[in-house]
């Protein structure tokens, strides 16, 4: 099983560099005893206010962003080292695993990725914890993988059962939730629906990524491949524990 946390649920995406230790640790220890687990965390105020400020989506055009690629790769070093930190003192054996020194991008896209060593963590018993990352693009030099896109290219090439995607909302709605209080919760989105019923996301503070829109537009590649993906308020205390044993009535579920 693929498990994503997204950045603004392990980080206060308004305030630069911050993250929500005590949601850290409730959520490790939602995750303990769940076996075969490969872990992905987004970016929150860590890599996406950096990655706007050196406009690294849109590839390279000269040195101001291979400082911002430096600058953002060892933003998202910390934050991952924070979250292993985090979910080691609940006691899991949480490995760091940089896309970047695995992983070349073209176009935006996954090119290459060596997932022998991830894998067999896994089997050892072992949980690797993968993020969101700034990485080499063979065709536009830089690139920002989102930590979605990396979940599903994951998941896909694993062979994994499911994919749970923690966030700080409830699922997927009809309108921003937050902006509109009559927007509601959509259930299941499959392929076909999505394109008639695609309504008009933002996320709130900085995302360079795409917000939920982009979150959805990934997973529905999974659905394609037979893999089920839940989107589920990881905010909210026990949420993500019981998507993880089985429970699909949370959230929002993408499926073929
Ligand atoms: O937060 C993007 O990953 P995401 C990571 O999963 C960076 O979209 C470096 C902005």
């Amino acid at each position: 099983m693929v498990v994503k946390l997204g950045g603004s649920v392990i980080t206060d995406k308004e305030r630069e560099f911050s993250i929500r230790r005590g949601t850290i640790r409730r959520l490790a220890r939602e995750l303990r005893g769940v076996k075969g687990i490969v872990l992905v965390h987004g970016g929150g105020s860590f890599g996406h206010p950096l990655a706007r400020r050196y406009g690294l989506t849109g590839g390279l055009r000269g040195p101001e962003q291979l400082r911002g690629f430096a600058e953002v790769r060892r933003a998202m070093e910390r934050l991952n080292l924070r979250v292993v930190e985090e979910l080691g003192r609940e006691g899991l054996r949480a490995v760091p695993v940089p896309p970047s020194a695995c992983c070349l991008l073209e176009g935006g896209e996954v090119k290459t990725m060596e997932l022998g060593p991830v894998k067999e963590m896994a089997e050892l018993g072992l949980l690797p914890v993968l993020y969101g990352d700034a990485v080499v693009d063979l065709a536009q030099g830089i690139n920002i993988l989102s930590g979605d896109k990396l979940a599903v290219h994951l998941a896909l090439r694993l062979g994994a059962s499911r994919v749970v995607v923690g966030v700080d909302v409830d699922g997927v709605f009809t309108e921003d939730p937050r902006r509109n209080p009559k927007a509601e919760l959509i259930k299941v989105i499959t392929p076909r629906e999505w394109e008639r019923m695609r309504p008009s996301f933002s996320s709130r503070g900085c995302d360079v990524t795409g917000g939920m829109l982009g979150k959805v537009r990934e997973l529905l590649r999974l659905a394609e491949g037979g893999i089920e993906a839940q989107i589920v308020n990881a905010s909210r205390r026990g949420v993500l524990r019981r998507a993880l044993e089985g429970d699909r009535s949370l959230g929002t579920l993408i499926r073929g």
